[in-house]
């Protein structure tokens, strides 16, 4: 069989001699493998196009979504559905269980396999000023009242300690954007949609939304968000998030962890923005953390291969336990085990062999498992590379994280939901501000379907189930 894999391999390597290749090689004897490398993203629109197009793909070829839907739109590739079922255990383990394996359907089909990792690399978190907490003898809020209150204790209460009005329990980004920690609990996202009795439906017009508006109207009356938080733009909010002068802040995690931190603590080496674990739960039990789009590599297999399971065999491999294990490269070379735990060997001590076996992992190897990430995160913690936060946030995404489920983008979305969810902002920001009553909700839902907002319903559910 022939697979297609888009990465640069270090000079000098054969793309079908190498230990990446001989590790499928004895995984799977009754196959002959032919890797077809493309080193360069550009290069590869150009060959894969040509190649399905000619009727010459190989068994399992790599793809972006909207080749994806293109293919299938034209017949080039072929459904997958029987084949996971049969014959990725694994894959649906690790991927179907978290929801991320809806970005490979399409009209109800399922098209590609997916390589889920960059959300769970760098996710947007919910942080808490930790020393400010213990300075104010409070305990880390769990739920929206109790976070009501430590709202308040940052902005009134001087947690800072410095004597002086300056610091708000909370900001956020124009057009109530980055202002999870508010909405969250409310299991609503406002730039999110949400499968509802089967139906997939934008959050904004759902009731819970009602709920979060009300939320932030009290905590905006209260006065604990900063006045700017409707107009700020993002580099304004996160600059000010680094200058300390909020209680929670909503970021991603390697800005928070790499760059927030290390910042305060030079002023002040007791600063900590953590991670509010768990999150904040609503009067409805809901707890939950947005994630970004799971999107990241495609891989369809086309219609006219002679093994089409060979290519979904393959791919599930790389969810196993045991290339979890080789993918960690040479022990000795690229790791060592001490104590039963994995320690990365830092690249300085042997640049050329780290070089190679960094290249497994995270060039060749994009598939990979959450508990692989946490393991690889958790090793580079013990070996100092990050702090434990990073281990500690993968894990809560893991199990809090919502996954947008629309995946696939509707032209007529696209063209009548921005004047829609303008309109929404506009009301939503004037509700909180108590220029308009929350009942002014209840009107704007019936403004949307009126509006373009059915056939929008109807479209996207039409793609996407
Ligand atoms: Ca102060």
């Amino acid at each position: 069989m022939r697979a297609t894999h888009v990465v640069e391999l270090p000079a000098e390597t054969d793309a079908n001699e190498n230990r990446y290749a001989n590790i499928f090689a004895r995984a799977f004897p009754e196959y002959d493998i032919t890797w077809e490398i493309v080193p360069a993203v550009s290069d590869y629109d150009q060959k894969k196009n040509l190649a399905i197009a000619s009727g010459n793909a190989p068994d399992l070829i790599q793809c972006s979504k909207t080749d994806m839907v293109l293919w299938a739109d034209q017949g080039l590739i072929q459904p997958l559905d029987a084949l996971i079922e049969q014959y990725a255990p694994d894959y649906r383990r690790n991927v179907a269980a978290n929801g991320a394996d809806l970005y490979g359907r399409y009209l109800g089909r399922q098209y590609s396999l997916i390589t889920p990792s960059n959300p769970m690399l760098n996710g947007r978190h919910q942080f808490v000023r930790k020393d400010w907490l213990d300075r104010l003898g409070l305990e880390m809020p769990r739920t929206t009242e109790e976070l009501f209150t430590v709202l308040k204790a940052f902005t009134f209460d001087d947690p800072d300690g410095n004597g002086k009005n300056d610091t708000y329990g909370m900001s956020g980004v124009k057009n109530l954007a980055f202002m999870d920690q508010l909405t969250s609990p409310f299991d609503v996202d406002f730039d999110s949609w949400s499968r509802v009795d089967g139906q997939i439906v934008p959050d904004i017009i759902r009731p819970e939304t009602k709920e979060a508006l009300a939320y932030i109207k009290k905590c905006w009356e209260a006065g604990v968000i900063e006045p700017d938080a409707f107009i700020l733009q993002f580099g304004e909010y996160w600059a000010r998030c680094r200058q300390g002068y909020y209680g929670f802040i909503n970021m991603y995690q390697s800005g928070v962890i790499t760059i927030a931190n290390p910042l305060l603590r030079k002023d002040n080496p007791q600063a900590l923005y953590a991670i509010v674990a768990p999150p904040i739960e609503g009067p409805g039990g809901t707890r939950r953390l947005s994630v970004d789009s799971w999107d990241y590599w495609h891989w369809a297999v086309p219609v006219a291969v002679k093994h089409p399971e060979a290519g979904v065999r393959l791919f599930n491999y790389s969810f196993t336990e045991e290339a979890d294990r080789l993918f960690w490269g040479d022990e000795g070379v690229s790791h060592e085990i001490r104590a039963g735990y994995y320690f990365r060997i830092p690249r300085q001590k042997n640049p050329q062999a780290w070089a190679y076996s960094y290249n497994f992992v995270v060039d060749l190897y994009h598939t990979r498992s959450v508990h692989f990430l946490i393991e690889m995160w958790t090793a580079l913690a013990r070996t100092g590379v990050v702090s434990m936060d990073y281990v500690e946030s993968i894990g809560l995404l893991e199990e809090y994280g919502d996954h947008d489920p629309y995946r696939i983008p509707s032209l007529l979305e696209a063209e009548k939901m921005p004047v829609l969810r303008n309109y929404f902002t506009e009301m939503a920001v004037n509700i909180v501000l108590g220029r308009r009553p929350l009942d002014d909700f209840d009107g704007w839902r019936a403004y949307f379907y009126t509006n373009g907002g059915t056939e929008i319903i109807e479209d996207v559910n039409r793609l996407n189930n």
